[in-house]
């Protein structure tokens, strides 16, 4: 059987930190496309050599054509610019708008068959653009943001229980940015709800607040610290999270921005919810009955995307 073909759309940061996961993982061959003229094949020849070292067998390739992705079975794409310290997200649109239009476009003609992963920030506006300009089915494009927003709310509850972060699940959904909404009461440590663990005196409630605050400014948090770009380890990990589930058939239950098609009353329009990823991409939208106060704060979350994409379509009026 041929190995899997793993197609990296930009080789910055986060595609550099992609491409060293799926080869540690041997989840296929991998090829990393970028605009700029030898990063992708520096970077590519360097993992290569460390598999010796791993012992992984993995073929890599770098390239500057979108020829060399023909075929691929997965597609993660982070083309574009990340922010730098007193950016918001949204200060990308218009630079990584125009972006999307050449990926998308490459990926229509070279690998219109392959699972889609979005990864370039304003996230939730950047995978509608994605999966218009490619004219991929909506199942086969999605957006990489939950993953890792629930991965970060899950490391600061494990620290703040001081219980390993493998028996901490958590939910959060919306747009990935200020206004998501990480959900205590779906959140758990061995199934035991966060709310009962208050209760329990484990915590308060206010550390619980701080702790919801502190995940909605995860990235903030890093940029600040980075000062030259954004996360780039966790952000890969989630997304090859969500390949491996594809590729695998595993079907597992990951939080992503998806194409609503009347779930939470939302008609296409892409937002962070929990799917199911199997063989067909996204096999399920999870959809949860929300609290009063939960169905606010989505609401609030769900506007400001909805703001975005009104400004991307005056951007680029290809996309209204
Ligand atoms: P960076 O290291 O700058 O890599 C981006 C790469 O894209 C660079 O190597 C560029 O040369 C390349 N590039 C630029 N334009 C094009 C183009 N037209 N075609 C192909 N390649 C191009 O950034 P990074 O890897 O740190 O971040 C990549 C993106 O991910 C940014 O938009 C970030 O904001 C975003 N990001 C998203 C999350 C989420 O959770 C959604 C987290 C962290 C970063």
């Amino acid at each position: 059987m041929a190995r899997n073909k793993i197609a990296l759309i930009g080789g910055g940061m986060i595609g550099g930190t992609l491409a060293h996961l799926a080869s540690l993982k041997e989840l296929g061959d991998i090829t990393v496309f970028d605009i700029a003229e030898g990063l992708p094949q520096g970077k590519s020849l360097d993992i290569a050599q460390s598999g010796p070292v791993e012992g992984f067998d993995a073929k890599l390739t770098g390239t500057n054509k979108y020829e060399a992705i023909e075929g691929a079975d997965v597609v993660i794409v982070t083309a574009g610019v990340p922010r730098k310290p007193g950016m918001s997200r949204d200060d990308l649109l218009e630079i990584n708008l125009k972006v999307m239009a050449q990926v998308g476009a490459g990926i229509a003609k070279y690998a219109p068959k392959a699972f889609v992963i979005c990864i370039t920030n304003p996230l939730d506006v950047m995978v509608w653009a994605l999966q218009k300009y490619s004219g991929l089915p909506a199942n086969k494009v999605v957006g990489m943001a939950g993953v890792l927003d629930s991965a970060r709310f899950r490391h600061f509850l494990a620290e703040e229980f001081n219980v390993s972060v493998e028996d901490v699940t958590a939910f959060v959904l919306g747009g990935h940015g200020d206004t998501m909404v990480p959900l205590t009461r779906y959140s758990t440590v061995a199934g035991i709800p966060v709310p009962d663990l208050v209760q329990m005196k484990w915590t308060t409630q206010q550390r619980i607040d701080q702790i919801v605050q502190r995940t909605r400014d995860g990235g903030a948090e890093i940029v600040g610290l980075l000062k030259t770009g954004s996360a780039y380890y966790a952000p890969a990990t989630s997304a090859i999270a969500m390949a491996e589930s594809y590729l695998k058939d595993k079907k597992r239950v990951l939080p992503c921005a998806a194409q609503l098609t009347g779930q939470y009353g939302i008609e296409n329009f892409y937002v962070g919810v929990p799917v199911v990823i199997g063989a067909n991409g996204v096999e399920r939208i999870v959809e949860i009955k929300l609290d009063g106060d939960e169905k606010t704060a989505f609401k609030k979350s769900v506007d400001a995307v909805k703001g975005l994409m009104d400004a991307a379509k005056k951007i680029a009026p290809d996309l209204a």
